[in-house]
């Protein structure tokens, strides 16, 4: 593989999935309504923001968008060397996979598609070649988490509530993927992902930088994204490639593995979730998120 600049790329070695292709948006930016994209005043920092409302829960479309938003600032902010991930409702990140796509799903086909389009997001933020910050306000349950955990560093708000943050689905009898589970592993140790993914544990802020799972806390939502933009400075500022293929040495094999097990993750997710069983813990769940309102 041959850069822009006529120079071999030396994380071609370690990287394959690429999102610097082209995509579509709607303005200048590359924003669409679910996601976001800006650049800040020095140039060097994007920031990419979820905004589905009410809880930014990831459903095909938000997944598609947050992807194409990863392209777009590529594309349209050549400067950025750092990328902040935050979300337009200061009290939620994301609540996950939008569970109304898993119940009682229209087809097969459909289920298939929008898992593909997850893992997608998975691997484009995950691999992202710029530095990635997660600005984490609220909760962040199962697929926020995700989110959060794909990023390189996390700044979380102590008033951001209880039960927040952690690889909560065993509650709701669906089990994370491997995939999930191994960035668990990988950043809060064997140990404590054992038991954090066994009971299903969701973390406060305290909790969750005492584990490990975020890296900083600060004391107000108002804080976290100053912070955040002063943390993804510093890794702007850090020479792009080398940094790119550092994060790619840790990051690489686990990259490699699902896309080479795409299609196998696709079919143990689609029957797992098709499963009467499930089906019917999904069912009870999506209930008692509606009775807990009244
Ligand atoms: N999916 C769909 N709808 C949701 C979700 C969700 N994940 N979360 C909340 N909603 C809905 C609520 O039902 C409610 O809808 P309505 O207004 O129609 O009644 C609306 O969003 C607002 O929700 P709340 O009133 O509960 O909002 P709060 O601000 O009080 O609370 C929370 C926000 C804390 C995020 C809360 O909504 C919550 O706990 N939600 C559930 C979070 C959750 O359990 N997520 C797990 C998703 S599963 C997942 O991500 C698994 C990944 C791996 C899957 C592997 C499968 C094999």
């Amino acid at each position: 593989m041959i850069s822009r600049q006529g120079k071999p790329n030396s994380s071609a070695l370690f990287f394959s999935t690429d999102v610097g292709g082209s995509g579509t948006s709607t303005d200048t930016n590359g924003n669409d309504e679910l996601v976001t994209t800006k650049l800040n005043a020095s140039g060097s920092v994007a920031t990419l923001t979820l905004n589905r409302p009410p809880v930014n829960s990831l459903n095909l479309e938000l997944n598609e968008a947050i992807s194409r938003g990863l392209r777009d600032v590529r594309r349209n902010h050549p400067s950025a060397r750092a990328l902040l991930l935050n979300s337009s409702n200061p009290r939620i990140l994301s609540a996950g996979l939008d569970l109304h796509v898993l119940y009682d799903p229209s087809s097969r086909e459909s289920l298939e598609t929008f898992w593909r389009s997850f893992q997608q997001v998975f691997l484009d933020l995950y691999s992202y070649r710029l530095a990635t910050v997660a600005a984490i306000e609220g909760h962040a349950p199962a697929g926020g988490c995700m989110l959060a955990m794909a990023c390189d560093h996390r700044v979380m708000s102590s008033d951001s509530g209880t039960n927040t943050i952690g690889l909560s689905e065993t509650k709701l009898g669906i089990a994370a993927p491997y995939w999930m589970a191994r960035q668990m592993v990988d950043i809060v140790g064997s140990r404590r992902a054992e038991r954090s993914l066994g009971l299903g544990l969701l973390y406060n802020a305290e909790e969750a930088l005492d584990v490990g799972l975020v890296d900083e806390v600060v004391s107000s939502r108002s804080e976290v994204m100053p912070r955040a933009v002063e943390e993804a400075e510093l890794w702007a500022g850090i020479p792009a490639e080398a940094r790119y293929v550092g994060k790619m040495l840790t990051r690489g094999p686990l990259v490699k593995d699902l896309e080479s097990r795409r299609e196998e993750d696709v079919e143990n997710f689609c029957i797992f979730v098709m499963s009467d069983d499930v089906q019917r813990g999904l069912g009870m769940y999506l209930e008692s998120l509606k009775k807990r309102k009244k």
